[in-house]
């Protein structure tokens, strides 16, 4: 149906059927057509923004609306023309004096946006084009999930957000099971629903090697060629990686791609017996015990090789980081690790990348200014995991806090759950993921320490996208919200409905989401 002929539907419905349930209209006595008021839900929005007043009236999208934005903006615009098209079945056009008005202003603060909704049009404004996806993010919540039952309607509102961390992070281990491109662009589809900006692909482990190398074939024709599990596993071509790249970027998310090392590191070490001490190629392994590989410290090759992947890996990395793991490296002695961790970070950094680390990294005696650890115990730390990163932020750099216990994806959503795991204080559930706050885990470690949060989904109990998206929906919306709301102290019966009228959204976009007890879903 052509756009006008389905608006002039809608204005039929509204004038018509007052009590239309989701669209109502209020038509005064003696008022002409010409001054009916469209009304819509005031709908809710996750991540919390930071300001909202409502006002009276809403904005109807029509055969006249048509959209407004400078040239820089234009990937935006296009993206917003996709989220309306099923909503009003027609290309909403762009326009130089359209009625809704993406604006850059060089003046607004870098990070968020403003958004007013009138009857009479739609007004966005940011920084820069990242900050207006943020806010087609919000706008898209506005609207319906679906154009069934409901028409394109926006409610009067006022908005003023920005996000309280510049890092808000997903991470997802494509080395258990290998999840090819297609996957992770729908990962990175989903991720941009909830202002996420940054995702991690952790690219190799004991169990595969999933980024070609040039001059290193054999890591992954031999360790690309397994999984948890058997299966074939797989890898990127540096072609597909770029692509997967310039996905993301098109929906302003940086990839931050990770070489684990120097444990994790079997299927590098089954594909060259020079990595390895005894110069005995290992078997591919297709377990989930963690701890028992390590690259050979002592020998040249080793850092050869090292500094070829970090040199290829940066050419591919348009983002300011490079993540080189450092996690549970049992099985390489204490002096060897920190001789190989100052090394290897010293290769990041001479290709112009900040370093990110797993916290662990902080045993390091000689890290490049500025690097990251990202911390990944409990809320309630233990052991050495404090003192480590209380020694990074002393080196000049922040942290991003992934507590295992609350913001590991792969941790079960109950006891006997199908899928994940349960060592870090598990099953961890919907409410336990929103209730913490990164600013109280480490004594002395405030927002300004810190880069920002991460949700890693670790992947050796599912291989599906499916069963992907089943582990991330709904945590993941708790940590992309204590990511970007500006609030410190967080209410679950308050979060609760937000959450629960978002999942029409993840219905919507196709994505099967676990109904968590506890949430009004809709
Ligand atoms: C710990 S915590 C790991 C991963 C596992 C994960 C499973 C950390 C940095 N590493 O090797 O996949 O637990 O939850």
């Amino acid at each position: 149906m052509a756009l006008g002929s389905r608006i002039g539907w809608y204005l039929l419905i509204a004038v018509g059927l007052a009590t239309a349930q989701l669209a109502t209209t209020a038509i005064s006595a003696g008022t002409a057509p010409d001054a009916i008021t469209i009304t819509a839900p005031a709908r809710t929005i996750v991540p919390a923004p930071d300001f909202r007043v409502n006002g009276a009236g809403a904005y109807l999208f029509t055969a006249g609306s048509a959209i407004t934005a400078p040239s820089v903006a234009a990937p935006v615009a296009h993206y917003l023309q996709q989220l309306l098209g099923p909503l009003t079945g027609a290309t909403v056009p762009l326009s130089p004096h359209g009625d809704v008005h993406l604006e850059l202003d060089p003046g607004h603060p870098a990070g968020g946006y403003d958004l007013t909704v009138r009857p009479s049009g739609i007004w966005m404004t940011a920084n820069d084009a990242a900050g207006l996806f943020d806010g087609v993010q919000t706008l898209r919540q506005l609207l319906p999930a679906t154009a069934q039952h409901s028409i394109p309607a926006v409610a009067s509102t006022t908005i003023s957000d920005h996000p309280r961390f510049a890092y808000r992070g997903a991470m997802l281990d494509v080395a258990r099971h290998f999840f090819g491109a297609t996957e992770v662009k729908r990962y990175i589809d989903d991720l941009a629903m909830i202002k996420i900006n940054v995702l991690h692909l952790h690219l190799s482990d004991d169990q595969g090697w999933r980024i070609a190398i040039d001059g290193w074939p054999r890591l992954t024709d031999v360790g690309g060629s397994s999984q948890v599990g058997g299966g074939g596993g797989g890898y990127y071509t540096q072609d597909e990686y770029r692509d997967i790249v310039a996905y993301a970027a098109s929906r302003y998310i940086t990839i931050v791609p990770e070489i684990d090392m120097p444990g994790h590191t079997n299927a590098a070490l089954a594909s060259y017996a020079e990595l390895d001490c005894d110069g005995q190629a290992r078997a591919l392994y297709r377990g989930t015990n963690v701890g028992f590989s390590s690259l050979c410290v002592g020998k040249e090759i080793t850092y050869s090789f090292v500094a070829e992947v970090i040199r290829q890996l940066a050419a591919l990395t348009p983002g300011p980081w490079i993540h080189l793991g450092g996690d549970e490296s049992s099985s390489t002695s204490r002096d060897d690790y920190i001789a190989f961790v100052n090394r290897a970070s010293a290769l990041v950094a001479g290709q112009g990348k900040t370093v990110i680390g797993w916290h662990d990294i902080g045993w390091a005696s000689a890290l490049p200014r500025g690097t990251v650890g990202e911390y990944w115990d409990f809320t309630t730390p233990r052991g050495a995991s404090t003192v480590l990163a209380q020694r990074l932020i002393r080196g000049g750099g922040k942290l991003i806090m992934a507590p295992a216990n609350v913001a590991y994806l792969d941790m079960e959503y109950y006891r006997g759950a199908r899928l994940g795991t349960d060592w870090a204080q598990g099953p961890t559930t919907i409410q336990e993921s929103y209730l913490w706050d990164p600013a109280k885990i480490i004594p002395g470690v405030g927002d300004d320490d810190i880069l920002g949060v991460e949700a890693p989904l670790w992947s050796e109990t599912f291989s599906t996208l499916d069963d992907l998206e089943w582990m991330a929906f709904p945590r993941i919306v708790s940590v992309a919200e204590i990511g970007w709301s500006m609030r410190a102290t967080r209410n679950f019966a308050e979060f609760a409905p937000r959450l629960g009228a978002f999942g029409a959204y993840l219905s919507a976009a196709g994505v099967d989401y676990y109904r968590a007890p506890g949430v009004p879903w809709q």
